[in-house]
């Protein structure tokens, strides 16, 4: 408190200012700002937007329908495993006969894979960076990232693999190494627009090859996926192998992404909408600084501890020692 220095008339005068401000409380303010939000959305929507050569109506529709395939990939089966996952968490230390872990050094396998003319070639220095961009987000969470091993393949059909096809599959069977545990990053030219793509926690046990994460190679960091070229498509899609939902799952609800501390939010946020608020009958602002959201690379960079906790639960149940 640093009042202690002020005159008894300096503070006299600090309380009639505030008192002045009294009548503007803080929720007409989020109000406000949430209504320029609104506003600015809008008009965003009437502007084209053009990424990789593609150009779409407006960024919200690529945002939408394209950024992470992660939610349509996976999501039919969620709900049943969800409920798995409730279940044994509801049996403390028994069912599963898993340890609890609350942080850990994971390892990690990166895949670089080409054209057969070398298109996508990331870079050692690259993937270094990718792997202290990663070490970053993660720090608050007691999970960090050890790079084991690099391969590179030049395959012109696994480069532009898109998730759930036949090319993917064979990529994912050719390369992935290691257990439950271990981080398989591939990185492709999905096309699409697609930036990236993961598995979840639970897939685990019932298709072990296909685990992992894919992202676009020009989302690493120098990559040439502006605004999505700071190495956060990874970050995001660790996110989800690490059983994390998107912040805008099951839109305004309460248990939205089944994490307590991310206010709900209605629709993926893009760009950087500083006092977004798409869910104003739930108390919070949208959380746009989060990796879970949608938003670009230099907007994101928070986990929450409800996240971490999630993140925890997940990996103990379904990957640690496994
Ligand atoms: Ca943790
Ligand atoms: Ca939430
Ligand atoms: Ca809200
Ligand atoms: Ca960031
Ligand atoms: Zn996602």
């Amino acid at each position: 408190m640093r009042l202690g220095i002020v005159s008894a008339l300096a503070a006299g005068v600090l309380v009639a200012s505030l008192a002045e401000a009294q009548p503007a409380p803080q929720a007409a303010e989020q109000a406000a700002a949430a209504a320029a939000c609104e506003a600015r959305e809008a008009f965003e929507d009437t502007l084209p937007w053009t990424f990789r050569g593609v150009t779409y109506p407006n960024k919200r529709t690529f945002v939408e329908n394209l950024k992470c395939g992660a939610h349509k990939y996976k999501f039919a089966k969620q709900s049943d495993e969800e409920k798995n996952f409730t279940l044994g968490k509801g049996k403390p230390g028994g069912g599963g006969g898993g340890t609890t872990v609350t942080g850990g050094v994971i390892n990690v396998y990166f895949h670089v894979i080409t054209s057969s003319t070398g298109a996508g070639s990331v870079s050692d220095q690259q993937i270094n960076a990718q792997m202290a961009v990663l070490d970053n987000a993660y720090a608050g969470t007691g999970w960090s990232f050890n790079l084991v091993a690099t391969t590179r393949s030049a395959n012109d059909a696994w480069f532009t693999m898109g998730p759930g096809t036949q090319a993917e599959a064979q990529a994912k069977a050719a390369l992935r190494q290691g257990t439950a545990d271990d981080l398989n990053i591939y990185s492709a030219n999905p096309g699409g627009g697609l930036l990236g793509w993961a598995t979840f926690p639970s897939s685990y046990a019932a298709d072990p090859l296909d685990d992992g994460v894919v992202i676009l190679y020009a989302s690493v960091p120098g990559g040439s996926a502006a605004p999505y070229n700071l190495g956060d498509t990874a970050t995001h899609e660790v996110g989800h192998w690490m059983g994390l939902y998107h912040t805008f799952q099951n839109g305004c609800t309460k248990t939205s992404d089944l994490v307590d501390d991310t206010p709900a939010e209605r629709s993926p946020a893009y760009g950087c909408p500083t006092g977004r608020d798409s869910c104003t009958r739930l108390a919070g602002l949208d959380p746009i600084t989060n990796f879970m959201d949608y938003t670009d690379d230099s907007c994101m960079f928070q986990f929450t501890t409800g996240q971490d906790a999630r993140m925890d639960a997940q990996f103990s149940q379904y990957r640690h020692g496994r």
